[in-house]
């Protein structure tokens, strides 16, 4: 996937008005967004076409998908049917599980990023400890795409090691939970950010900031 300067922006905002407002502010500089529970629910899952139609943007959904297989395989087919460019799939739930996002992605043409380790403070007590099993695992079963956070920097190294150069890693956490964008884009390709853009008075010049302070 290729992301225009580098930065997702997460549009967790429950109101599909107020997620149009912030993408026509920085839509010279963005062509991918993630688009997560807070609007899907709020506004349905039609919100993904109508950003996609609007912007002609990239949509990652961020559903963190977590369930046995069959079930996996039916919210994976729906979230592509609904026009989604990929899916964000829990790794910790197992190779079956996550097989099965895959397939959904190969018959729609999408693609799955698998999560390895979360970038809140509470992911270092369960998750932190098998979050390169899951990266290994992730490797094992060919996928390209994975994410990893940026709120701790010697993980994303370590995570980036075991998936090696040529995958594809987006890392969020930049911004509001403390991750620094351009020490993030050492290990990562594209970081991801939410509230520091949506919740600004100005997200054009948010955005603007962000891509100086990657280029400095
Ligand atoms: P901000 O903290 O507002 O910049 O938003 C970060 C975005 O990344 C939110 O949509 C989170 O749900 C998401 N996220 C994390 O913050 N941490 C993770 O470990 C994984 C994700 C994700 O999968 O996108």
């Amino acid at each position: 996937m290729e992301v225009k300067n580098r930065i997702i922006v997460a549009l967790d905002v429950p109101d599909l008005e107020e997620a149009i407002q912030v993408l026509d502010s920085v839509r010279e500089n963005v062509d991918t967004v993630k688009i997560g529970y807070p609007l899907a629910l709020s506004q349905g899952l039609d919100s993904i076409s109508t950003i996609k139609e609007e912007f002609g943007c990239q949509v990652i959904a961020d559903f963190k998908v977590a369930d046995i297989p069959e079930t996996n395989l039916k919210i994976a087919d729906l979230t592509f049917h609904a026009g989604a460019d990929a899916i964000i799939v829990h790794g910790f739930v197992g190779d079956d599980s996550a097989q099965a996002c895959m397939d959904s992605a190969q018959r729609n043409g999408g693609e799955i990023f698998l999560l390895t380790e979360m970038s809140h403070p509470g992911a270092s007590k369960f998750i932190k400890p098998v979050s390169l099993d899951i990266a290994r695992m992730g490797v094992k079963m060919g996928i390209k795409n994975f994410v990893g956070p940026s709120t701790r920097l010697d993980r994303l190294e370590k995570i980036r090691e075991v998936i090696g150069p040529d995958s594809f890693l987006i890392s969020p956490g930049v911004g509001a939970q403390g991750g620094d964008p351009k020490d993030t884009l050492k290990f990562a390709d594209a970081i991801i950010i939410g509230r520091s853009i949506y919740l600004s008075k100005d997200p054009e010049l948010a955005i603007q900031s962000f891509i100086n302070s990657i280029e400095e």
